[in-house]
């Protein structure tokens, strides 16, 4: 059959419009938005926010692009002011600890309550229901967009002093802690000795010998050879569990389409639930890598964990007005319902 005439003008029509739209897409093309990591993509966490970039790249047609910067570089080293470079706009996006961003959003101290989360599937049930929902209009109230969540997981303890089963074995010890001065109180509570750095300062005040200990999820004590700077001896006690969140810059977010916001909040949960779904499969492996390096890995006992809670307590006198009684309620529902 040959062409009719008003189907090839419809054809024509239809190509000036495509280029039309084209030439308007390339006005604002090519955009670039910084993200904001603390761990580079050798750790779960910089793979994260890799795969959110991948994933942007792949569906975005190459008009948006995310250009992760690892290490806290776009906070000199400073990851207890990446929240508020973000609200500032200094950074675009971020995929951010809780522990981190705590110092501005009091709220994120929910998951640093000491051995509030026993397991994986309460902190599924607070990050995926009504609590996390509370969280995440905290995070928007401080003039930050949340988009999903991720998970640097379990924190454990490490020390190169002995084996730690009580909270006895703390006692006098230094130990190198994050972010939030509730940390301060719950090490503090346990008697040891505790002293905030960052992440940058941590492996050469272990180094050192400046401090006895640390704190980390396995796959960070695994990834950065914590093993290699002493930290001979580790204890699995679950004491709190730190969510991933990714976030953007409100201006940045304001000025996307509804189909650029659309895909990077698509792109952000499918990047989060790839992240904590391989970060907990590899725990495993983690572990006994650990320890065939060498390292004493120590289980707590029922009685065992029992008194670390109890030694733990005053913290949450502290803490909870500060997180919010309703917030704190809402994740101990979860928890308990789950
Ligand atoms: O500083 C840490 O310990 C780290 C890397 O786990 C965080 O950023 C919370």
């Amino acid at each position: 059959g040959s062409r009719s005439p008003s189907r090839f003008s419809l054809t024509l029509v239809g190509a000036a419009i495509a280029l039309g739209s084209l030439a308007a897409s390339a006005d604002v093309a090519a955009r670039e938005l910084k993200v904001s990591t603390v761990l580079s993509d050798a750790f779960p966490w910089g793979q994260a926010a890799q795969k959110w970039a991948d994933l942007v790249e792949e569906r975005s047609d190459g008009e948006l692009t995310l250009r992760v910067f690892p290490n806290s570089q776009l906070v000199s080293g400073d990851q207890t002011r990446e929240f508020s470079a973000m609200r500032s706009g200094l950074i675009d996006l971020a995929v951010g600890s809780t522990i981190n961003w705590s110092p501005q959003v009091p709220e994120l101290n929910l998951f640093s309550l000491p051995f509030l989360m026993p397991d994986e599937s309460a902190v599924d049930a607070i990050t995926e229901g009504e609590a996390g929902e509370l969280v995440f209009q905290a995070i928007e109230s401080r003039g930050v967009v949340p988009l999903a969540w991720g998970e640097n997981g379990f924190r454990q303890l490490s020390n190169s002093q002995g084996v730690i089963d009580e909270p006895a074995d703390l006692e006098g010890l230094k130990i190198r802690v994050v972010g939030s001065p509730l940390f301060q109180d719950t090490f503090s509570a346990l008697g040891a000795n505790p002293t905030q750095m960052s992440w940058a300062d941590a492996k050469p005040a272990l180094t050192t010998g400046a401090v006895d200990g640390q704190e980390n999820p396995l796959s960070v004590f695994d990834v950065a050879r914590i093993d290699q700077v002493g930290q001979e001896h580790v204890t699995l006690w679950n004491y709190m569990n730190d969510p991933l969140i990714f976030a953007a810059n409100q201006q940045v977010w304001s000025t996307l389409s509804d189909d650029e916001k659309a895909l990077l909040r698509e792109t952000a949960v499918e990047a989060g639930a790839w992240e904590i779904a391989m970060t907990r499969e590899q725990e495993s492996e983690r572990l006994a890598a650990i320890q065939e390096r060498g390292v004493t890995v120590t289980d707590l006992n029922e009685e065992q964990h029992e008194a670390f809670v109890a030694a733990t307590e005053g913290v949450y006198e502290k803490w909870v007005p500060r997180i919010g009684e309703d917030l704190v309620e809402a994740a101990r529902s979860a928890i308990d319902a789950r």
